[in-house]
């Protein structure tokens, strides 16, 4: 093989593997997603599989570090990364471009590496998007401080006309929860809440089904205890979604971390016809979760604007209301009003 072609192929083979690496990092432990560092590990292990076809430690002979007259040139942005997702992005244009040098230069081999490497470079296509929908969900729900459950029965009006409302109102994401709908008609709804959340780039979620959150291109699902496991959800969920889970103490806000979840509910921290059998936690459960937990959550059940202010100074950043605001009459007015006391 030619030397400066087993150069090439040395460095960006280690190029795209460190790469790949970091994607594969960045989903397993910024993430939490099983399922796609799973894949993109497969990836890596593949792309050696290729390298050793084409020469494998052949390739090292030509390695030479000290002599390589490009180490020293960094782009000025190289050393500075603003949050992970930017390193995660770098990462994901830097595998691309390294397996598109390989591609090219292993042309000039006889084989199948070509093919081969170019099927790992549109996997990387797809799992940056991945990767940076997820990412920029997450980022949503670290930022969320309004979460609001939304009931077709509960509300005094036209369910979408009170998602627009709590919207203008500056709500950072909705929930449908319909208990009581067909399947098919929650579907029809949740696609339309979907499209109007989607517009204002709020997050939306699916209560109770993930194969609806999924048919509605919603970003995530609510699972409660007797719900799906998080697991067993994210088997039919696309990877950028989230999962959100309830929690009515601390053991299981413990155990939702461990399983994955992205962000959890805590309550009810109060008594609510919202959920008449649910038995009210308390403010002290709230107090333990802002000092134990380290995941994004909403302290919820019975929240209201006379008692919001006990539920913040307990430690909650963030809270999901439902019958306070979609029970009213103004739902843009009393959501506007909890957001500004939240901010
Ligand atoms: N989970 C715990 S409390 C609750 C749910 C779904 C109901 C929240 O509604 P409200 O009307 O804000 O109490
Ligand atoms: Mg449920």
């Amino acid at each position: 093989m030619d030397k400066g072609v087993a150069r090439i192929l040395d460095a960006n083979f280690n190029r795209s593997r460190e790469s790949l690496r970091v994607m594969e990092d960045y989903a397993r432990f910024v993430l939490n997603n099983g399922q796609l560092s799973g894949t993109i590990k497969q990836a890596r292990h593949k792309l050696r599989e290729i390298i050793e076809a084409l020469g494998g430690t052949k390739l090292l002979h030509g390695r030479n570090t000290p002599g390589d007259v490009g180490t020293e040139l960094n782009a000025s942005g190289e050393m500075k990364r603003t949050d992970t997702t930017a390193v995660v992005t770098a990462a994901c244009k830097r595998v691309v471009e390294g397996l598109r040098v390989m591609e090219e230069f292993s042309k000039t081999i006889p084989g199948q590496a070509g093919r081969q490497l170019e099927q790992i470079r549109y996997q990387c296509y797809e799992w940056e998007v991945q990767l940076l929908s997820r990412g920029q969900n997450k980022k949503k729900l670290s930022e969320m401080r309004l979460y609001v459950l939304i009931s077709s029965e509960l509300c005094k009006k036209n369910p979408l006309e009170v998602a627009r409302d709590v919207l203008n109102g500056g709500a950072d994401a909705i929930q449908l929860r319909e208990k009581k709908m067909d399947a098919g008609e929650y579907l029809v709804l949740a696609e339309k809440m979907a499209e109007l959340c989607r517009q204002e780039n709020k997050l939306f979620i699916v209560n109770d089904r993930p194969d609806i959150a999924v048919a509605a291109k919603a970003d995530g699902v609510h699972l409660g205890q007797k719900d799906l496991k998080i697991a067993q959800a994210r088997t039919v969920l696309s990877s950028e979604m989230v999962v959100g889970v309830s929690t009515h103490n601390i053991e299981q806000a413990k155990q939702a971390v461990t399983g994955g979840a992205d962000y959890i509910g805590v309550g009810p921290v109060f008594a609510t016809g919202t959920k008449p059998s649910a038995e009210p936690v308390g403010v002290e459960y709230v107090r333990q979760v802002a000092k134990e937990i380290d995941l994004p959550w909403a302290a919820i059940g019975g929240i209201n604007l006379d008692n919001l202010a006990e539920v913040v100074a307990a430690g909650a950043k963030c809270v999901a209301a439902c019958s306070a605001i979609i029970c009213s009459e103004d739902p843009a007015g009393i959501t506007a009003q909890f957001t500004r006391r939240l901010r």
